[in-house]
């Protein structure tokens, strides 16, 4: 029996989609403004999940270098036919819908090509793009028809659907309306599945928070009519206790077991009312019945979390980078000088804060609710430090440099610093994420940083921040927590990074 971890993939992996080759499976996330964008994680029995390498890895791939907050990689879709890997995702306020396909899922991964509307002038206008063939190979591109571009800027038309050229990346025809759903907002996250001559057309409905939930919907072509499901919506976490909540934009696949089983999104929100996920939107899983009826039925998602984790890094040792690494805007390649220096990470700062959306900062997923980050850093010709980032506009940070560390936290346009004198080149910086303190035996917030320092051994606790400013409800992201090393000004060396977690 497959025991479901869940959080199937811990930290900021939202949107997932999954396909099965063979033994294995592939499972897809969305990455928005960070790169490398969309992580690929393999299983071979759908318990251990390894990441074997991102579609988004040079720039050109996505148009991130310049899309606003919330833009870029959004929402793909990965499924694979005669020995080829494809997948469809919006790089939103970028390049439009794109098609992307390599041999190896693993990569290289294409260009990625715009799938374009029948005028070809723009691509399809519309987001979470899926990709399904019919019996006699003709392709669809089923959608989400919010409108990303143009007069009609954030009009919904409900779930769309055109027929494509892949070859010519070029929608065949107008978009066709399909089944929205049962009048939740934001019918979106659509997915078609041929099961035993039927087709089902799944969708998410209710909007990405506390509303959301998967609804179904059937006929007997990929175009439809569709019929809705009588026991509509599938899953929704909505007004119940659940630890895990939000979740819907699912996919269904079939499992090690040859049970059916959904990957979808949810969150983890922790306080008195359950209001602030400190991680963001992340992947879980759940089974799948198909009833007498020919009508699949979801379980509810249960909380199974994965035992602690703790990563140690000594870049003395290790000179390349794990594909964990992520960066904002940029590749994390072209932030990390790893040759000048044998036993460090170089980052060399440009006088750019963690308010510009172009930070030197290199970061990894944070993905344990109780959490603690070390680095070691040598500040002797810089400034810079450790911060936990939503945004440009939200983050927390502990810095040292020119004779002070200071701890810093940028909640929207509000700023309060911490220092103390800085007394040596040589340091090590720290981030805790705590369980907060009960208060009058309720938990007030998701958690607490610990923002903290130590000089020659001795930690120098600087400040204590309060978690619910950096969560998803608060910072209204689509992302999650990253936790990175950052250059301000000059060169600071990075020479450790640990990072040891859990989710009891
Ligand atoms: C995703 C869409 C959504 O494309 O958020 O609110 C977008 N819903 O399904 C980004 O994850």
């Amino acid at each position: 029996m497959t025991t479901l971890y869940n959080p199937l993939i811990n930290g900021f992996h939202p949107d997932p989609s999954v396909v099965r080759v063979g033994e294995e499976w592939f499972l897809a996330t969305s990455t928005f403004e960070y790169l490398s964008g969309i992580p690929i994680h393999r299983s071979r029995d759908f318990e251990n999940w390894e990441l074997i390498g991102h579609v988004a890895t040079r720039p050109g791939q996505l148009a991130v270098e310049d899309v606003p907050t919330a833009g870029g990689a959004w929402a793909p879709t990965i499924r694979h036919r005669d020995g080829v890997f494809h997948l469809v995702i919006t790089d939103a306020m970028g390049r439009g819908m794109l098609h992307f396909t390599a041999t190896d899922a693993a990569g290289p991964w294409s260009d990625g090509d715009l799938v374009r509307a029948l005028d070809g002038s723009a691509s399809v206008n519309g987001i979470d793009p899926d990709l399904a063939w019919g019996a006699d190979g003709t392709a669809y591109i089923t959608y989400s028809g919010l409108i990303l571009e143009g007069e009609n800027l954030g009009q919904h038309l409900g779930i769309q659907q055109v027929r494509v050229d892949l070859d010519e990346h070029r929608a065949l025809e107008e978009p066709r309306s399909l089944w929205s759903g049962t009048g939740g907002q934001f019918p979106e996250a659509p997915h078609l599945y041929e099961v035993d001559g039927r087709w089902y057309l799944m969708i998410a409905e209710g909007g990405t928070e506390r509303g959301h939930g998967i609804s179904i919907a059937r006929g007997d072509s990929p175009e439809g009519p569709f019929e809705t499901a009588p026991q509509n919506p599938l899953v929704s976490a909505r007004s119940t206790i659940r630890p895990i909540q939000n979740t819907g934009h699912g996919d269904l696949v079939v499992g090690p077991d040859g049970d059916w089983l959904c990957v979808l999104l949810g969150v983890r929100p922790r306080s008195m009312t359950r209001a602030f996920s400190a991680l963001g939107r992340e992947t879980f899983v759940t089974p799948v019945r198909w009833e007498a009826n020919g009508w699949p039925a979801i379980d509810p998602v249960l909380l199974n979390p994965r035992p602690g984790t703790r990563v140690d890094i000594d870049f003395s040792a290790v000179r390349e980078l794990d594909g964990e690494w992520i960066a904002v805007r940029t590749t994390p390649a072209s932030v990390a000088d790893l040759s000048s220096r044998a036993d460090a990470i170089v980052l060399h700062g440009t006088g750019r804060t963690l308010d510009d959306p172009r930070p030197v900062f290199l970061g990894r997923r944070q993905e344990h609710l109780t959490n603690a980050v070390t680095i070691g850093i040598d500040v002797a010709a810089g400034v810079g430090g450790l911060a936990v980032r939503y945004d440009e506009r939200f983050h927390v940070e502990v810095e040292a440099g020119d004779g002070v560390i200071t701890a810093r936290a940028v909640i929207a346009d509000l700023v309060q610093e911490w220092t103390v004198p800085l007394t040596a080149d040589v340091l090590e910086l720290h981030i805790d994420s705590r369980p907060p303190a009960p208060s009058g035996g309720f938990p007030r917030t998701s958690d607490v940083f610990h923002l903290a320092a130590s000089v020659a051994g001795e930690r120098i606790e600087l400040a204590e921040v309060d978690g619910r400013f950096l969560s998803s409800e608060t910072t209204e992201s689509f992302t999650g927590r990253v936790i990175g090393a950052y250059a301000l000004r000059g060169d600071i060396a990075v020479t450790s990074w640990t990072a040891e977690g859990d989710d009891e």
